[in-house]
């Protein structure tokens, strides 16, 4: 059973008992605009990302974070010449109040939440098969903020009441992804990284939106009243960044 780790030190004791978590391509990073090569111009392609009602997603409690899953693949992302992208599921990193939260930091900023949509390589037919291949997944990360207005598309976070313990579920409606990601979709920081908690394989493009979304005081509360796999309230459920040793993170801009 693996999901015997927690994020009591942000991670700095994984490596002990998880040897891919010393790799040399570790995630979250700190990403530094200005450091950034520019890339070709490349737009991700969304399809059935506007999709609604046909099907349940499951919202739940795994111990370490809040995870909405599709039921089976629909929903999937085309990043150019990198290959096609089923939808897997999405989850939350956030912080014990709103001085921190996210994994990746934006320039040394960070913000009180982040999202992460996990797909996987429409070439391996299961997780365990993508986390096999460099190329096995594709992670977008999107920044949450704290805004005065209720995110309706976010709607779905108000039934965190029913999930404080591990293992706890519920149905949720199919609904449209599309309506949880920045407006704008084509500015974004591109890099190889790693799956940001235990066994931390390095498997991940990783896709950090440049711009955040934004969460009321009383969504980003939502987050905070559940409890992990110790029975201990989840919060600060985030890695510290990781060297970024030698990569470069190439900047996308239509
Ligand atoms: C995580 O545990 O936070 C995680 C995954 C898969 C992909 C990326 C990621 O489980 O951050
Ligand atoms: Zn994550």
């Amino acid at each position: 059973n693996y999901s015997n780790w927690d994020y009591s030190d942000q991670g700095a004791n994984w490596v002990t008992k998880f040897k891919l978590c010393a790799g040399t391509k570790q995630s979250p990073i700190d990403i530094k605009a200005p450091t950034c090569d520019e890339g070709l111009n490349n737009s991700i392609t969304f399809t059935n990302y506007d999709k609604t009602g046909s099907s349940k997603f499951t919202f739940e409690n795994n111990g370490h974070s809040l995870v909405l899953k599709a039921p089976g693949p629909d929903a999937k992302v085309t990043l150019g010449s990198l290959g096609t992208f089923n939808f897997h599921q999405l989850h939350f990193h956030w912080g014990k109040d709103d001085t921190k939260g996210s994994e990746h930091l934006h320039d040394g900023k960070v913000f009180p939440a982040e999202m992460h949509l996990v797909h996987i390589n429409s070439k391996y037919s299961t997780f365990q098969e993508a986390q096999q291949n460099a190329d096995g997944l594709a992670v977008f990360g999107v920044f949450i903020k704290v805004g005065q207005a209720e995110n309706t598309a976010f709607n779905f976070l108000s039934s965190s009441p029913s999930l404080i313990y591990e293992g706890t579920k519920v149905n949720v409606t199919q609904f449209a992804i599309n309506t949880l990601l920045p407006t704008d979709q084509t500015i974004f920081y591109r890099y190889k990284g790693s799956l940001t908690s235990p066994t931390c394989d390095e498997i991940v493009t990783w896709t950090v939106f440049d711009q955040p979304i934004s969460l009321s005081a009383s969504q980003l509360a939502q987050f905070r009243i559940v409890k992990d796999n110790h029975n201990k309230t989840l919060v600060d459920n985030f890695r510290v960044v990781q060297n970024l040793n030698n990569r470069t993170i190439t900047y996308w801009s239509e």
